[in-house]
């Protein structure tokens, strides 16, 4: 069965031309004119983009005595009901785990996905089984590792492992990630905190201020650098992180920045609210900031010292945030927004005119393709790729709410705000799974992505070193003499 998209407005990356769209099986086929097709797809007044990439989520994970609530199924319904076709989640082997085990569970809990998903896979112990099994983790796909500087006793890396991850890394062509706070830091303060009898969800924001964050990119930013590797910063929150990220980027290093997109619109007097509830849905690490950090990572998004955004979408319903009644740091670190990621980022970026169109895809969606080695295939609209194609509606408003949300909580962190621009149609690889807004995703539709490593452009270095071998003299023929 083939489709055609007519009579839209194609919007990538770099640029914005009316053409239509001939999709057949799961590939875009041709773009242009007088195509036809088995089957039409009206996309009068809308403009048709690459669908969005969340490269950030954790689904049904094992995390502070719980699990998150939203797994593959509601969670991929959630993305695709917001115009995000692709989630790159987190495997999180458990300490002493063998990663290729943790793949194992994280391929079985994603066998309900309604759309395609990749998994980055995370560094949560070190050892000499860890080092052995990293180049088999990119033998199957996964090229980026996460590190965790945070979560003290728990997931966090000190700075011995974490260089000697990026320097693996490095060899083997992957990506390392780095969640930026000094997890050393916040435990004292966190103690500190309790101490002085500050228990509730607002001393949460208090005991990760943006010093720790800052601190930690910029230590994980050098440490990156002498392994001579790239760097991929998650969930940049603060004027402090991204300063550091910019300076790296200006000595000619590769650094990318990742805003989420609940750090650019709500902000720390989410943690003054009165009701509990209220705050503790709120909480996730790093925390919401003032609005100076706001502005600063929508400068960053405009200047392109920072690349993507995305949401760290890790929900849980208000009965599990309330495991932290009477200590703060015991609520459940996280909050949701893949539903909401692309029709926020719109009504408060495009339509304020803070993004242009194109800086919205590449944000959402190229940037990130690129950055994690699956452009074209994704992020692009180009005969060959996966049609993973949102139809986008700029005139749709809706009311958000989690009474009409697709996430599995009972809550939204977004609740109230009024968009302006939502997906009408959706295709996830040529399958329609939203159409008119309404979502017909089918669990197990969706598929792994399997990625390249990314060796040819693996260099991040702030000096120009040789990366060649030795250059081999040439010798043309044997000299008569021994001269
Ligand atoms: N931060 C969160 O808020 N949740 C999941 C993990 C993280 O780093
Ligand atoms: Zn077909
Ligand atoms: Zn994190
Ligand atoms: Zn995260």
């Amino acid at each position: 069965m083939s489709k055609v998209i007519r009579n839209g407005t194609i919007v990538t990356a770099d640029r914005t031309w009316k053409a239509d769209i001939l999709v057949q099986h799961d590939k875009i086929v041709a773009i242009g004119h007088d195509l036809n097709g088995d089957h039409e797809i009206d996309a009068t007044g809308c403009y048709v983009m690459p669908g969005g990439i969340d490269p950030h989520t954790h689904l049904e994970m094992p995390f502070m005595g719980t699990y998150s609530s939203d797994d593959f199924e509601s969670g991929t319904r959630a993305a695709v009901s917001g115009g995000t076709t692709m989630v790159v989640d987190f495997c999180l082997p458990s300490p002493g785990q063998s990663l290729l085990e943790a793949i194992q569970m994280w391929d079985n809990k994603s066998t309900r996905a309604t759309c395609d998903y990749s998994f980055h896979m995370a560094i949560t112990w070190w050892g000499e089984q860890v080092f052995n099994e990293m180049p088999q983790v990119v033998e199957k796909g996964i090229t980026s590792f996460k590190h965790f500087m945070a979560y003290k006793g728990a997931l966090m890396v000190d700075d011995d492992e974490m260089y000697s991850s990026f320097q693996r890394c490095a060899e083997i062509g992957a990506l390392p990630l780095v969640h930026a706070e000094n997890g050393d830091v916040v435990a004292q303060l966190q103690a500190k905190l309790m101490e002085e009898g500050n228990n509730g969800p607002e001393a949460h924001a208090y005991s990760r201020p943006p010093e720790v964050e800052g601190e930690a990119t910029n230590r994980a930013i050098m440490i990156a650098d002498m392994a001579g590797t790239p760097l991929y910063v998650v969930h940049t929150s603060c004027e402090q992180s991204h300063e550091a990220i910019r300076r790296a980027r200006q000595k000619g290093m590769r650094v990318y920045g990742e805003p989420l997109i609940q750090h650019l619109v709500l902000d720390e007097s989410e943690y003054a609210n009165a009701d509990w509830d209220h705050a503790a849905r709120r909480v996730m690490s790093p925390p919401f900031r003032n609005k100076q950090h706001q502005d600063s990572l929508w400068a960053g998004l405009q200047a392109g010292s920072l690349q993507v955004v995305a949401t760290d979408h890790c929900a849980f319903s208000t009965e599990q945030k309330r495991y932290g009644v009477g200590d703060f740091t015991k609520i459940p670190n996280g909050t949701g927004g893949l539903e909401d990621r692309m029709p926020v980022l719109w009504t408060r970026g495009v339509n304020t005119g803070r993004l242009t169109m194109n800086e919205f895809v590449a944000v959402t969606s190229t940037n990130i393709a690129k950055i994690l080695n699956m452009y074209p295939r994704k992020g692009a609209i180009v005969e060959g790729a996966d049609a993973d194609i949102v139809i986008w509606d700029p005139e749709a408003t809706k009311t958000i709410s989690a009474k009409s949300q697709q996430s599995a909580i009972d809550y939204n962190v977004f609740e109230g705000i009024e968009v302006k621009g939502l997906p009408k149609t959706v295709l996830s690889r040529g399958e329609i799974v939203v159409e008119d807004g309404v979502v017909k995703a089918k669990p197990g539709h969706g598929k792994f992505v399997a990625r390249e490593p990314h060796m040819a452009v693996n260099r991040a270095l702030s000096q120009w070193k040789e990366v060649t071998a030795p250059r081999r003299v040439e010798r043309t023929g044997i000299p008569a003499s021994g001269v």
